[in-house]
């Protein structure tokens, strides 16, 4: 583990060793014995996990301690919970993040970024967020704006929020060297950058040409990034995207001996590498949180454990082929066991062209993945959901909308999460533990535990062969009841994701809608899939969705309470949000 930026194709390859993201930590299931370890060391770490032997695994690291906690539990949750109560859990988001995200490295330039605002509009597909990659700095320099192509910021981005749409910025550590910029001339005169073991400044290469790297070690270089992103902020940005905090860099890699100075506590890069995009997103969390009072969004590419206190991720630059689209699940599945439930693949793929089959395949496969953004390099065919024909960008939206229907769902998980660690999207291992036939399932998902996703991720495949686990689950689309405990072929031409529903799950939905309302809709459905109980429960979170008033609180807790002939009870376990649905509704399967 050395976060990595690589850009050969990731693939199953025992050459190819790390990528972006350490997280030093697995859970492990033999027989009914379920533990975890976590390995905290930031220092280069290598895990061998049946590379060698099938008989034994290992790990080491370069150097440090030999720190590492055991939990030991019942169940694979328990291992999570423990884990997520030691290094930290995802804050309840803002409901807005739940929404679909659209980004490319590309967009340039105030108008390309209305007229794709446009087209989402046009083309009858919901939209709440859209990402500004590198080309809207003043020559790569964080924390400028170039004027020549987004004059006016603030009123691009006040036009957008009128049409329910955001902006998020990225911002990378590099900072340019150049005199009379603020950043690098502040950092200067403070000693906030990196040095070489002489105590020069250490300079490197990165998209602004010669660049330093901020000492994110220190609380106050800390404090001075997080209050740069006022700058943002003041111009209508709802979020930053960190990108190249492996850190990466363009004239080979920063040396071992690197020094940052920390609070006068100096470290070598061989022990700050692996923790630089960890301390960055804090530093950037932070920052979003003094200065605008509401719960940050910020992604990152680089992570290290407990990143999930102050960041969601993204799974870096993956590539439009397949091999991709089908390793985006177990990926997004073990970021999630690893205390990181607020992730999400570049849909459509980053690198090579997509095309309208694999980014049919990619949408439905990503439906529920708690990022739900669409990204894409500079020099790939563009991928937005119109670029192919009309049979590509009808199941893209079918399949955006039923994101958008399930969004209360997800954020109750959210809820869930913020309290107990579970993540999002869940592979069945969790849930159906004594079951052999699921340890190694990593071509299905479940949401929640209610929902399981079957994708399919291979090109010309119109079948999947689906496991369902003991118990009643009903096709989503056909309404057809199935008992699990075995395998089944369902029918999957190329706009059917095949997703099914356990029996006597009560489901929260809402009505269409094309954005995330702040606060969220004003009907709430509530689907119902009786099966053999009589009546089924299920408690709802509701609160702004936006702020922190939800910890003095400011939140309704609902409990709902459904049977057979569709009589649905509703009692407040807790009542301290003012408002509340308008209408409740339910829909009996
Ligand atoms: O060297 O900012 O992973 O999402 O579009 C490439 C340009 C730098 C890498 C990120 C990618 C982003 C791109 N960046």
């Amino acid at each position: 583990m050395w976060n990595t930026d690589n850009p050969d194709p990731h693939v199953e390859n025992p050459t190819f060793k790390a990528l972006y993201k350490s997280i030093p930590f697995f859970i492990a299931l033999r027989n009914d014995c379920v533990y975890g370890i976590f390995f905290d060391n930031h220092f280069k770490t290598n895990f061998d996990m049946g590379y060698s032997s099938t008989d034994y695994y290992s790990f080491g690291a370069a150097d440090g301690e030999l720190d590492y906690f055991f939990f030991y539990g019942d169940t694979i949750a328990d291992i999570i919970s423990q884990y997520t109560a030691l290094t930290g859990r995802c804050p309840l988001p803002q409901l807005w993040t739940l929404g679909y995200h659209q980004s490319r490295w590309g967009y340039s330039s105030q108008q390309e970024v209305l007229d794709l605002a446009q087209n989402f509009i046009d083309n009858d597909l919901p939209c709440d967020v859209i990402h500004m990659d590198i080309d809207y700095m003043d020559n790569y320099k964080v924390f400028t704006v170039d004027k020549n192509r987004f004059p006016d910021l603030t009123a691009l981005s006040d036009v957008l929020h009128q049409k329910g749409i955001r902006l998020v910025t990225i911002i990378d550590p590099g900072t340019k060297v150049e005199n009379g910029y603020h950043m690098y001339e502040e950092g200067i005169k403070n000693n906030y950058f990196a040095q070489t073991p002489d105590g020069e400044v250490y300079e490197n290469v990165v998209w602004p040409g010669d660049s330093v790297f901020p000492d994110y070690t220190s609380s106050i270089v800390r404090n001075w990034w997080g209050s740069q992103t006022k700058f943002l902020l003041d111009q209508g940005i709802s979020g930053i995207w960190n990108d190249m905090n492996e850190p990466a860099s363009f004239r080979g890699p920063l040396p071992d001996d690197v020094v940052f100075p920390g609070d006068d506590m100096p470290r070598q890069h061989k022990e700050v590498h692996n923790v630089f995009g960890h301390l960055m997103a804090k530093a950037t969390y932070e920052g979003i949180k003094k200065n605008s009072g509401k719960r940050p969004f910020v992604i990152t590419r680089a992570c290290y454990s407990g990143t999930q206190k102050y960041s969601t991720a993204w799974t870096g630059d993956n590539q439009s082929i397949w091999a991709h689209l089908k390793l985006s699940i177990p990926q997004l599945l073990n970021l999630g066991m690893s205390g990181m439930p607020f992730v999400g693949t570049d849909i459509g793929g980053f690198g090579s062209n997509t095309n309208p089959e694999l980014l049919s395949r990619w949408i439905q496969a990503s439906c529920f993945a708690p990022l739900f953004r669409n990204h894409c390099a500079k020099f790939s065919r563009c991928q937005e959901p119109w670029q192919f024909d009309k049979q590509t960008l009808d199941i893209y939206r079918t399949y955006v909308r039923l994101r958008y229907r399930f969004i209360p769902y997800l954020y109750d998980l959210f809820y869930e999460e913020s309290r107990t660690g579970m993540p999002i999207i869940r592979p069945l291992v969790m849930h159906y533990q004594s079951d052999p036939e699921v340890r190694e399932c990593n071509d299905e998902y479940l949401v929640g535990d209610r929902i399981l996703v079957a994708p399919v991720t291979d090109q010309g495949v119109h079948v999947k062969a689906v496991y369902l686990p003991q118990g009643t689950w009903i096709d989503y689309w056909t309404k057809e009841r199935i008992s699990g405990g075995k395998y089944i072929l369902r029918d999957a031409p190329i706009d059917v994701c095949p997703i099914y529903i356990k029996g006597d799950s009560i489901i929260p939905a809402w009505p269409q809608l094309d954005h995330i309302p702040d606060g969220g809709s004003e009907e709430l459905i509530l689907e119902y899939y009786p099966a053999s109980a009589d009546s089924s429960k299920y408690v709802h979170y509701q609160d702004n969705g936006a702020d922190f008033a939800y910890e003095a609180g400011e939140y309704n807790l609902y409990r709902f309470r459904a049977d057979k002939d569709g009589e649905l009870s509703v009692s407040m376990e807790h009542e301290g949000y003012e408002h509340h649905y308008e209408t409740l509704r339910v829909e009996v399967y």
